[in-house]
């Protein structure tokens, strides 16, 4: 149970020491890692407080794949170019791409977090609500210390964890961090982002990242198109995309990158993408659709391509959990079963959506748009 408040802390902290123990953390790095940790109620109230992401994608799209952002992408592209055309040498991952993700994650090392690590995973170890998750990321911490790959006055990061310019978790940063610089420290810290980059590269790698294949590629549905065609279960090579009308936006079949799926994010109103195995390899880092096209279009968009054709509507928000269930319970009421009523849009909601979509002639994309939900209130 969670019943968290300062004067429990010093508590908590003795009896974790032991735990620490038990995981091969030394009293030596945990008296140094302890020396001067607080208790961090502002990291419980925002844990608490996370808001379900519901913001339009028109809207994110706007600022992650901002033009200034994509010009300073282009500028640290040209800065680091030796040290990223080493870090594709190793790991075969495009120095555009790791790029990218450096702009998503800290605005290109602008933003790393100077939260003190150690403070906030104890508190959030100690809070309880995910104390078993924030406790194997602080003993992970700990380890990263004892190895000596950063000092503790300079372990900092954001409030739930993520470290340095590319905002490793201690847990992945224990299993895919490199050092690139050869000092034999794996510093993601520093203002130098060599190992940083290096690191995420590496995880690119470890994760089968295919050097030369898109995250994915807008293209042009045709027209009458059958939106039970997108989704995961439907894989084509482009070359039976194309022979079905799927084709790029200039008109042409995309070219050979291997199998791919479709994917309308926000419906039959919006961009549609062939998507391709590197979508996945992307989400290994944050499975968030937003950020998954955040990352694969600024990668883009820093090695010289345009904006997407089609716009994502200005007004689409996506669906709170609680509306989503609202939708799937209204469908059901009027005799289009979702097959349950739990606030996941799976493949039978999506079925329900699109049978109500074709009763009442709209284009049955089967997206759970809020439009939807109000036409059915
Ligand atoms: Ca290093």
């Amino acid at each position: 149970m969670a019943s968290a408040n300062a004067a429990g802390f010093p508590n908590w902290i003795a009896g974790f020491r032991s735990r620490a123990r038990n995981a091969g953390i030394s009293d030596r790095t945990f008296d140094a890692a302890f020396a001067n940790v607080s208790y961090l109620p502002d990291s419980i109230e925002r844990d608490r407080n996370q808001a379900e992401f519901v913001r339009p994608l028109a809207d994110y799209m706007a600022s992650a794949v901002s033009e200034t952002r994509v010009t300073t992408g282009r500028e640290m592209v040209r800065r680091y170019s030796n040290v990223l055309a080493q870090i594709e040498a190793r790991f075969d991952v495009e120095p555009s791409v790791v790029t990218a993700v450096w702009g998503m994650e800290s605005n290109y090392g602008s933003r790393r977090g100077d939260t003190p690590l150690i403070s906030t995973l104890a508190t959030l170890a100690y809070d309880g609500r995910r104390g078993a998750f924030f406790e194997s990321q602080l003993i992970a911490a700990l380890k990263i210390l004892q190895n000596g790959d950063v000092a503790p006055a300079n372990m900092t990061g954001s409030w739930a964890g993520a470290m340095g310019h590319t905002q490793f978790i201690p847990t992945s940063y224990e299993a895919y961090a490199v050092d690139f610089t050869g000092d034999g420290r794996r510093d993601i810290w520093a203002d130098d982002p060599t190992d940083a980059l290096a690191s995420t590269a590496a995880y690119f790698r470890r994760f089968n990242w295919r050097k030369g294949q898109p995250w994915g590629v807008e293209v042009r549905l045709p027209q009458g198109f059958d939106f039970e065609q997108t989704g995961r279960a439907v894989t084509r090579s482009p070359a039976d995309w194309a022979r079905g009308g799927v084709v790029g936006v200039d008109g042409r079949a995309v070219p050979n990158y291997g199998d791919a799926t479709l994917s309308t994010p926000t419906g039959a109103g919006g961009p549609a993408f062939m998507l391709f195995r590197n979508y996945d390899v992307i989400s290994r880092y944050n499975n968030a659709e937003a950020y998954i096209i955040g990352v694969g279009h600024l990668s883009d968009r820093i090695r010289g391509a345009g904006p997407f054709q089609a716009a994502f509507p200005a007004d689409e928000r996506r669906l709170r959990r609680a509306e989503r269930r609202e939708l799937q319970q209204r469908l059901t009421d009027a005799g289009f079963s979702t097959g349950g009523v739990d606030g996941r849009i799976g493949p039978n909601s999506r079925a329900a959506i699109r049978a109500y979509q074709r009763a009442v002639g709209l284009p049955a994309d089967g997206h759970p748009s809020f439009a939807l939900l109000q036409r059915l209130r």
